[in-house]
């Protein structure tokens, strides 16, 4: 990856990794969005430092309360932007806001240059992490919505069913189940960026990191830009390994649920949950 330097920390991660994400062949044009709950005091004191005469901007109301998400901070990427331009114009791909008026608004307090605002789907987001945040006890701060191909063509070929999908990739890879023990979870196509689409999402999050928005695309939660890399990246290619055994027939045999148990035995102490539909009927 080339060097690319910011005066904010966070972007200075941030941009690359978006820009990462593009040459996946996840985001192509201003498909997906990523926002990313930032440390409070640590945003606060490198706007302070670096852009001192920066005003936020007036509160913009959000169309769903979340007031567990007062007074926090996010980086998260502009409506229309492109991944692709994330680190040759990172001050108008990105903005950081803050959470205002007990949940009830946003302000911009860097960023947006061109007059721009967050992702359309920043309501969902907002949404995803007001249940991860609780769920994972503060420990998951960064969402990332993409287009990861092979994970949408399994939408059209497959049942919509959760754990049949989540079972079809923990048995194309050991790693899968220590990665994502808590599955992927379906939601039936609806329409991006509403509030049918938020609520179907979070009622899901409760149990997972990860959601399938089938015809669509990935939605998933974790702690740092290298970890929700890596959990993308992970079922990405385990439903492409899925794709191909489907295209060539079907699958001949398969990792056991035996194998599978003793896997999920032998690396307990990596796992974030158990693996509920290893046992679930
Ligand atoms: O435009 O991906 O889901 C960004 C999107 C909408
Ligand atoms: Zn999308």
């Amino acid at each position: 990856m080339t060097s690319f330097s910011h005066p904010i920390p966070f972007v200075e991660q941030v941009a690359p990794f978006a820009r990462l994400c593009w040459e996946m062949g996840w985001n192509e044009a201003n498909g997906g969005n990523i926002s990313w709950r930032l440390p409070t005091e640590e945003v606060e004191s490198v706007l302070a430092r670096r852009y001192p005469n920066v005003a936020p901007s007036e509160p913009v109301k959000l169309p769903q309360p979340q007031p567990t998400l007062d007074g926090e901070y996010f980086i998260v990427t502009g409506t229309g932007q492109y991944f692709r331009h994330a680190t040759e114009y990172p001050d108008q791909v990105f903005g950081i806001v803050k959470i205002v008026d007990e949940g009830t608004a946003y302000q911009t307090v860097w960023g947006f240059n061109n007059g721009g605002r967050p992702t359309s789907e920043f309501a969902t987001h907002l949404a995803g992490h007001a249940v991860r945040k609780r769920v994972s006890k503060g420990r998951e701060r960064i969402i990332l919505h993409c287009h990861a191909p092979e994970f949408i063509a399994l939408s059209f070929l497959m049942p919509l069913d959760s754990k049949e999908l989540t079972l079809a990739l923990w048995q194309k890879m050991p790693e899968c189940i220590v990665i994502f023990p808590d599955g992927v979870r379906v939601v039936p196509p609806m329409l991006p960026g509403t509030t049918d689409i938020a609520d179907a999402s979070v009622k899901e999050m409760e149990q997972g990191r990860v959601i399938s928005w089938s015809h669509h695309g990935i939605f998933a939660s974790e702690e740092n830009p290298d970890k929700v890399f890596g959990l993308v990246e992970t079922i990405e290619k385990a439903s492409a390994m899925h794709r191909k055994i489907l295209s060539c027939g079907g699958q001949k045999q398969s990792i056991s649920n035996e194998l599978l148990k003793e896997l999920t035995d032998y690396f307990e102490r990596l796992l974030v949950c158990k693996p509920d539909f290893l046992d679930s009927k």
